[in-house]
């Protein structure tokens, strides 16, 4: 029996290469290996306010991303998490053991709400954290493979599972997190101290769907460190290591190669090398999503089946929750 992983990305704007080398790339490679069920979390994306017809739009929107980028429907599951009613279900019965301190110290809520009233965040911001406990809980998950921001989250949900375990009994696993060190955290060409994201500015991030030029026009303007040297050096130089990261991670070349490859030669020309592996590497994954952008019934197929196939499993440990906590059966 393979070992299960379970991942999800929320249907809420563009995805970019961050999300892509922290995420869904490792996803594609785990599919040998594991028993790999992937999400597009839609009840996580309206915990900001999202309109529906985009939303919508987007949900079909990443679950192409995945099968663009490799994912392989005969291998794995694609499924929507709000086809699923067992998702939203386990996350009301965990909501009744978590503690409303556990919950502010999240820092992704923390991040979310800065600057803004708190009395006016919405109560499904705050709860996010359960809904992706559930969400995880669900499937007697090994492993979770995510980016860095997310292991707060996948460490409450071990949390949770240990408490209700403790109180009710055996009944979940206990996930761990899988973070690939390699792309774990890349960072916005604008700004190396944070991570690339797609609610910063556009020179901040590259899209998946980006076109070359607009590709190159952004790595031409990404800002870089002192000196001239193409030297991996994280402390002393963020912004050329994380774009060097970039560059091992579409290449397959290792740093160390790449480095001696633009020895004596200036950012520029860098610049330039890097842009031309970006766009060689995202051309024949574009071609494959707007192919399967013109068929939205193919795609729908592949997740009505995946939902199918999942909610045998979820309805399985739904029952068994609703039997330990004393839900009347009749
Ligand atoms: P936002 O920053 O707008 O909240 P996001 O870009 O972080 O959104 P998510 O949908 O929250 O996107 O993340 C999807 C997946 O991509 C998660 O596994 C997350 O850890 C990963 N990820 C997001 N940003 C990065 C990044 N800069 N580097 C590596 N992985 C990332
Ligand atoms: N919070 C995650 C998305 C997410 C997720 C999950 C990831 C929701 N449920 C379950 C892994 C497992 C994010 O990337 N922002």
């Amino acid at each position: 029996m393979k070992k299960r992983i379970f991942s999800g990305i929320q249907p809420s704007g563009l995805l970019h290469i961050g999300n892509y080398l922290g995420a869904i790339k490792n996803w594609v490679e785990l599919q040998k290996d594991y028993d790999c069920i992937f999400c597009v979390v839609d009840y996580h994306a309206i915990t900001v306010p999202q309109d529906p017809k985009t939303l919508t739009k987007e949900t079909l929107g990443i679950a192409n991303i995945y099968l663009a980028a490799g994912i392989d429907p005969k291998k794995s599951i694609i499924f929507v998490q709000s086809h699923v009613p067992e998702h939203t279900e386990l996350a009301w019965v965990l909501n009744t053991i978590s503690k409303m301190g556990e919950l502010y110290r999240m820092t992704q809520f923390k991040d979310k709400t800065q600057g803004k009233e708190q009395e006016s965040a919405g109560a499904g911001l705050f709860d996010y954290p359960v809904l992706m406990a559930a969400d995880i809980l669900l499937y007697d998950t090994e492993f979770v493979p995510v980016g860095e921001d997310q292991r707060q989250h996948v460490e409450l949900t071990r949390t949770l599972a240990r408490r209700f375990n403790n109180r009710f009994g055996e009944t979940f696993k206990m996930p761990k997190v899988l973070i690939k060190e390699a792309g774990a955290k890349i960072k916005g060409l604008d700004d190396p101290e944070k991570k690339m994201s797609k609610s910063a500015s556009s020179a901040n991030y590259i899209a998946l769907l980006d076109k070359p030029d607009i590709i190159s026009n952004k790595i031409k303007k990404a800002v870089t460190d002192s000196g001239t040297e193409i030297k991996f050096d994280p402390e002393g130089k963020p912004a050329i290591s994380n774009l060097l990261t970039i560059y091992h991670l579409f290449s397959g070349e290792e740093i160390k190669d790449i480095e001696v490859k633009f020895q004596g030669k200036g950012y520029g020309e860098f610049k330039e090398g890097l842009a031309e592996v970006v766009i060689d590497y995202l051309k024949p994954f574009q071609k494959k999503f707007f192919e399967l952008e013109k068929n939205p019934d193919f795609t729908k197929k592949i997740l009505k089946q995946g939902a199918g196939q999942v909610r045998k499993i979820a309805s399985k440990k739904m029952e068994e929750v609703r039997e330990k906590i004393g839900v009347l059966d009749i």
